[in-house]
């Protein structure tokens, strides 16, 4: 088997890939051939609900199948990157599986995405198409995206889940006839999911359909998934978590039924949940809180809940605790990054271990090493930073050969930027982040990135944005504002819109903005970020 690392993608070193497929953990398998399977074995099945929507395994088999002949006969082929920003519709996995199987690469955005970011994009990973719902959230994605196809010439197509405009109709695309196309190889990268960034911009994150499939059928095993599943999708879809923790695919490999979500809130999930007896879903820390205030009090069956997963950032212990008694299920923390490492606390453990830990890895090829500033391990039961490298942990950035070198050791663990340290009985406690990244409420930011929007501001001379500890959401941004001498003064919602106005996603917004003539420097002279923190926070 050749080592397929490419420079835009370094893999994992040929012995370690043989050693994984040895294992057992790379059973090469691609996602094109998984769903094809499943729908040979179980095509009546439904496979994935979205209102009245019900499609079983052989309806989306044939959907991926003929969207992936249109998407071919469109000059759309292997390695080709494809940005798909998707809401919570079924649409969404017929689009994917028909990338899949043609080879091309879905670049996940999210929803909340933007101009700015939604350009960078398909400017960096020179894509050939971008596919968008018409309207979703109030937001029309058909405008954006006549402006991004304006300034990105590799951009040829746009293709739109929905009414399309001035584009083109993805159900004008699928075709019954046969278009030859190329088929990806289990190695091969299967798709790009973005990183939370603690750069100026995110930086694209390179999957292999052998090391995906490993972590969804890892964590199905971890989280009891099995045919009878039904997950409910009530995060962003693309996002790593709900996909692959063990998420929509990992239950769509389980052959179970995937129900989608428009909206998280009580008010929407709760009657799905009844309606569809789900069985298992994942959330954000912000959202768990609001679903157990008001579990207790909701008219609707939620008998069918067995598994509630949170993660994406710290669930504090005390609102851990709330969750059997209002939701009678079983709570699984779940500490992951789209990098690769999952931890999951199991379903059998005690429940202070459920309580008080971010879980284990998947896999006991997972290596984890805690280390110090220096790089040398801490004692046992230390906190340091946490390096990984293992069979679903990527060995580097896609297009990115300078920040990998920060990223990654030499000897390929990813400097994953979070600070734990490690219970005896192997368990993972998160105590804090070297990052320089923002976590809010789940939704990453980098600093730099807003930095950087707020700075063509001509009125503002420097900037430094900061969290602001929070207690929904864990964390807040602030913005602090030098002003250029003799600069008009400004009032905090004018840099607000000028940030939204630029075209960053709304969760990046400052929720603050400070003006203050200097900022707290260190004893070298760099912006004291420590400084602001604490100022910020007075
Ligand atoms: C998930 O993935 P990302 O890529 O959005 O963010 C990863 C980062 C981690 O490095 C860590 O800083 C933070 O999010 N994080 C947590 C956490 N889960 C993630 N920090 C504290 N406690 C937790 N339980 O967020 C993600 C991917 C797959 C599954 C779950 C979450």
């Amino acid at each position: 088997m050749t080592n397929p690392s490419s420079p835009d993608a370094p893999l994992w070193p040929a012995e370690f890939a043989a050693r994984y497929r040895e294992l057992g953990y790379w059973r090469g398998e691609t996602f094109g051939g998984m769903l094809r399977e499943r729908a040979t074995a179980h095509p009546d099945r439904v496979a994935v609900v979205d209102g009245e929507r019900r499609w079983t395994y052989g309806e989306l088999d044939r959907r991926a199948d003929r969207l992936a002949h249109g998407f071919a006969a469109r000059g759309i082929g292997k390695g080709d990157r494809v940005v798909v920003q998707l809401p919570n519709v079924a649409e969404f996995f017929e689009v994917i599986f028909a990338l899949f199987r043609i080879g091309a690469l879905p670049v996940f955005a999210l929803p909340a995405h933007r101009e700015t970011e939604i350009r960078y994009f398909c400017e960096f990973t020179e894509a050939a198409a971008y596919v968008v719902p018409d309207v979703a959230g109030g937001f029309d994605h058909r405008a954006l995206a006549d402006r991004v196809k304006a300034q990105v010439p590799t951009l040829r197509e746009v293709f739109v889940a929905g009414e399309p405009g001035e584009h083109t109709a993805l159900a004008d695309v699928a075709r019954d006839d046969f278009v030859a196309y190329d088929e990806p190889e289990p190695h091969d990268l299967a798709f790009l999911q973005l990183s939370g960034g603690s750069t100026g911009v995110p930086k694209l994150i390179p999957r292999t359909h052998d090391d995906y499939m490993y972590s969804l059928w890892g964590s199905n095993e971890i989280c009891g998934v099995d045919e009878n599943s039904v997950y409910l999708v009530a995060l962003p879809a693309a996002h790593n978590f709900p996909l692959s923790s063990p998420g929509s695919l990992g239950v769509l490999y389980a052959g179970g039924r995937v129900v989608m979500c428009p909206n998280p809130s009580p008010e929407v999930a709760f009657p799905l949940i009844e309606r569809e007896r789900v069985t298992i879903t994942g959330l954000v820390p912000p959202l768990a809180l609001v679903w157990t205030e008001a579990g207790p009090h909701s008219r609707h069956d939620l008998a069918s809940l067995d598994v509630l997963l949170v993660g994406g950032a710290k669930f504090s212990e005390e609102a851990a605790r709330r969750v059997r008694p209002a939701l009678d299920c079983t709570l699984q923390q779940v500490f992951g990054m789209a990098e690769g490492l999952v931890n999951y606390t199991r379903l059998d453990d005690p429940v202070e271990t459920i309580v008080t830990t971010q879980g284990r890895p998947i896999s006991e090829h997972d290596e984890i090493r805690i280390v110090d500033d220096l790089d040398q391990d801490v004692a046992p039961g230390g906190t340091g930073h946490l390096l990984t490298r293992g069979p679903y942990t990527i060995r580097g950035y896609w297009r990115a050969p300078e920040h990998n070198k920060r990223s990654f050791t030499a000897d390929g663990f990813y400097r994953t930027g979070d600070v734990v340290r490690m219970t005896d009985t192997g368990h993972l406690v998160v105590e804090g982040r070297a990052k320089d990244q923002i976590n809010r409420g789940g939704e990453k930011i980098a600093p730099e990135e807003v930095e950087n929007v707020v700075l063509a501001h001509p009125a503002v001379h420097d900037v430094s944005v900061v969290a602001v500890p929070d207690e929904y959401l864990g964390e807040r941004t602030c913005a602090y504002v030098i002003l250029r001498a003799g600069a008009e003064p400004l009032k905090p919602v004018a840099v607000k819109k000028f940030v939204r106005e630029r075209g960053l996603a709304a969760y990046k917004v400052p929720d603050r903005v400070e003006f203050v003539t200097a900022f707290p420097q260190t004893g070298v002279g760099k912006v004291s970020k420590k400084d602001l923190r604490t100022a910020a926070d007075q």
